[in-house]
Parts: structure tokens; C-alpha cells; sequence
């Protein structure tokens, strides 16, 4: 789905349908977010000015918009009654806020079948592409964690599945090999070398859903998406304040979290990085993770989980790879690209990330070690 700039008229015709008054007069695409169509909203009330994001999902991906919405309100409402117990707490800016319809709907489908919604802009804080410092990768870990700890508690039904199996390795694997038979853009030939790499890698595959399947690793409410611009850091603090982009909460594996915050923290290198001699692992960055989760969900986590942090960042940046790859091989069908080799590059950057985790796990079984959770 493209992120393209629409009018003030376009925003103002939609924001009409949302109970939040005043009259739109700016707003532009914004973030760098590969899914739905995400813009920032000034809207203007007299004197007053407040922003909002208004965001198109997107709904080839998320099939089921209602039941998405509806575990977004589960997720955000139960968060939000627990920080309001907790004192000196935000709950304004330490959850997402979702402004209803005047309908009073959580979403708005238009009549040309689209689908939007409404969030507060939550206001001096950032999402980082690329953390700056070790300060910042230990805070947004400390602030998924927290997310984590904070949906412990999460009240039965079980949320609802957004995208079914969403982290199943083996059929990521098996998506790609269908992908590689079929080529039906034509690329195949193209990255030979990439799918030799992903399908020598299958023994991989079933680290945790294994384990999910036996019950030696338990089945919690996660986040499933947990790269590193999904948590927004105080601009004045540095703390993470706010987790959000909520569409694949849902059940899974905190190791999914865990090895997503992996992936997207350990190196100084763009996810589409085409240097790959930029593209490597470094502790200290690894070591900043594991205290900040460690400090917000450490309590909570199973001796088996524990067992297998070091080799959750392998595995969900191989099935990320795997993703990449197959839909360059599909013609740029899921993410959104800027350029025709963006998913290759993007297969790539995290094929080589692989390698170097590889080369480190002895080392970040030291570190999970030293930090008391091994
Ligand atoms: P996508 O699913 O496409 O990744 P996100 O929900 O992550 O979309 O939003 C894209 C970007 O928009 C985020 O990385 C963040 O920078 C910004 N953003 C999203 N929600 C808010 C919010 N409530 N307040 C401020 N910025 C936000
Ligand atoms: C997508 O929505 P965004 O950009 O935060 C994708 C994730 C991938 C990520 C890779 C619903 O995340 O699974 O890990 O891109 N989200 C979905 O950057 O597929
Ligand atoms: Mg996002």
C-alpha cells in the first residue's frame, strides 16, 4: 500500500467521521512503516491546534479489520486501567489512545472500501529507525518488556489471530520454496546465492514452534512486531514511553519479541542496508537489550525461554529474510518498496545479519547469563 501525501479536503472529509472537532489544516504522510498508510493530522480548534495520526490499513493484509480493531481495544483499554493504577503514570501517552467514529465504531470503512482509524499523536516523543545509542535499545527493550509484563494479565477470550500463523517459521520456509517453484516475476535467477543461503538454513525453522507445539514454551499475548520504530522514545527522558503499532498482538512467543528487538537494535546499519560490510552484530548493543528486557520481564520468563533468547535474534531475522525474499520473488505483493530490489536488498541485509548472530551466540550466552537470567 503506498504512503502517498493526500489534500487537507481528502483528510478533512474523513476526520468528519471521527468524534474529534476543529478543522484539518495540515498533514503529510509519515514514519517509516512498511504496512498501512500512516499521516500526521494537525487539526485546529480556534486557537487551539492537536495532531493526530490517521491511518489507512491495510486491508489486503489484515483480512479481518473488525477483529483487529477489536484486540487493539482490548490491548490499549487493559493497559490503560492498569497504569492508571500505577502513580506517576501517563496513560495518555504510555498507551494508544483510539478516537471512535461518530458512530461510535473503532474504525471507519468508506464507501470505497477502505479502512481508517484514529490515534492521539502522542507528542515529544520519536520512533528511531536505527537506535543512536545503548541507552536507547536498553529503554525501548525496557518499554516491550514492560508491554510484555503489563499483558500478563490479559482476561480470556484469547485475542484474535490478525494474520494466522504469522510467525511459523516452517511455513515461511514453505512459502518461500512455493515462491521459488512458481516465479512469477521472473526473479528468480536473479538471487541464486540468497535462496541457496534460506534453504540451507531450514533446520532452523522449528526452534520455537517446536516448543510451542510440545509446551515446553508457553503460548503468551505478544506483540509480534517489535522492530525497534514500533516503540516511541521521550524526547526529554529517553525513556520508552508508548509501544504501538498493535495490529499483530496476539497470541505467540515472547521469544518472537525478544528476537524482533534483535534484529533491529544489534547493528548501526539500515534495514535495506546494501553495504553489507556495514551489516554485523555488536554485544555491547546486544548486552543493552537483554538488561533493559531483562529489568521489565525478566521476572516472568520460563527457564525454557531463558534457554533460547540467544538464538531468538537468529531465527526471527532468518524468518524476516525468508519474508523478504519471497516477496521479491513475488513481485513486491506485502511490503511497501521504493524500488524494485528494495526486498532483495532488504533479504539480503538480514541473511548477512544471520551469519553474523551465528558467529556471537557463545557470547550472548554469556551475556543473558551475566545478566541473572540464565
Ligand atoms: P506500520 O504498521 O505501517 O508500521 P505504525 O503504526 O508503526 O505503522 O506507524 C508508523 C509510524 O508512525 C511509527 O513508526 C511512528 O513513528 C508513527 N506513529 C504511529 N502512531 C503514532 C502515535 N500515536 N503518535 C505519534 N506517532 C505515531
Ligand atoms: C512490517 O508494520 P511494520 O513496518 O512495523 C511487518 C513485520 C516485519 C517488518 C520488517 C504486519 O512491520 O512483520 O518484521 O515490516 N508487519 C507485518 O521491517 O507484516
Ligand atoms: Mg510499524
Amino acid at each position: 500500500m503506498s504512503n502517498q501525501r493526500l489534500s487537507v479536503d481528502t483528510m478533512q472529509a474523513i476526520a468528519a467521521m471521527f468524534k474529534i472537532d476543529g478543522d484539518v489544516t495540515a498533514c503529510r504522510p509519515y514514519g517509516s512503516g512498511h504496512i498501512n498508510a500512516t499521516h500526521a493530522v494537525t487539526m485546529a480548534e480556534g486557537e487551539q491546534q492537536r495532531r493526530y495520526i490517521f491511518q489507512r490499513i491495510n486491508e489486503t493484509i489484515f483480512k479481518d479489520v473488525p477483529a483487529l480493531m477489536q484486540n487493539v481495544c482490548r490491548v490499549t483499554e487493559h493497559i490503560r486501567l492498569k497504569l492508571e493504577e500505577i502513580p506517576g503514570s501517563e496513560p495518555d501517552r504510555e498507551t494508544l489512545t483510539v478516537i471512535p467514529t461518530r458512530a461510535d465504531e473503532s474504525y471507519l470503512e468508506t464507501e470505497n472500501g477502505e479502512f481508517w482509524r484514529v490515534y492521539t499523536f502522542i507528542e515529544d516523543a520519536l520512533t528511531y529507525d536505527i537506535p543512536r545509542s545503548d541507552r536507547q535499545i536498553m529503554e525501548a527493550a525496557r518499554a516491550f518488556g514492560r508491554f510484555q509484563a503489563l499483558l500478563v494479565d490479559m482476561p480470556a477470550p484469547p485475542l484474535n489471530e490478525t494474520i494466522p500463523d504469522f510467525h511459523n517459521t516452517p511455513q515461511r520456509f514453505a512459502t518461500l520454496e512455493a515462491a521459488i517453484a512458481a516465479d512469477t516475476a521472473g526473479r528468480a535467477g536473479a538471487c541464486g546465492a540468497d535462496i541457496e543461503f534460506a534453504l540451507g538454513q531450514k533446520a532452523m525453522t522449528t526452534i520455537v514452534t517446536d516448543g510451542l507445539a510440545r509446551g515446553d514454551l508457553p503460548a503468551r499475548v505478544t506483540h509480534n512486531d517489535t522492530k525497534i520504530n514500533n516503540v516511541m522514545l521521550d524526547n526529554r527522558t529517553g525513556a520508552g514511553i508508548c509501544v504501538i503499532d498493535l495490529d499483530t498482538v496476539m497470541p505467540g512467543s515472547l521469544l518472537y519479541d525478544f528476537g524482533d528487538q534483535v534484529r533491529s537494535t544489534v547493528g548501526d546499519f539500515k534495514e535495506n542496508e546494501r553495504e553489507l560490510g556495514r551489516v554485523y552484530a555488536q554485544m555491547n548493543r546486544f548486552e543493552a537489550l537483554v538488561t533493559g528486557y531483562a529489568a521489565t520481564a525478566g521476572e516472568a520468563m520460563t527457564a525454557a525461554e531463558v534457554d533460547l533468547l540467544p538464538q531468538a535474534g537468529p531465527l526471527i531475522t532468518y524468518e524476516i529474510g525468508l519474508r523478504f525474499l519471497t516477496d521479491f520473488l513475488q513481485g513486491d505483493i506485502y511490503f511497501r518498496t521504493a524500488h524494485p530490489t528494495e526486498n532483495l536488498d532488504r533479504a539480503r541485509t538480514q541473511f548477512a545479519l544471520v551469519q553474523s548472530l551465528q558467529q556471537h551466540e557463545d557470547e550472548m550466552r554469556q551475556i543473558v547469563k551475566q545478566a541473572g537470567l540464565a
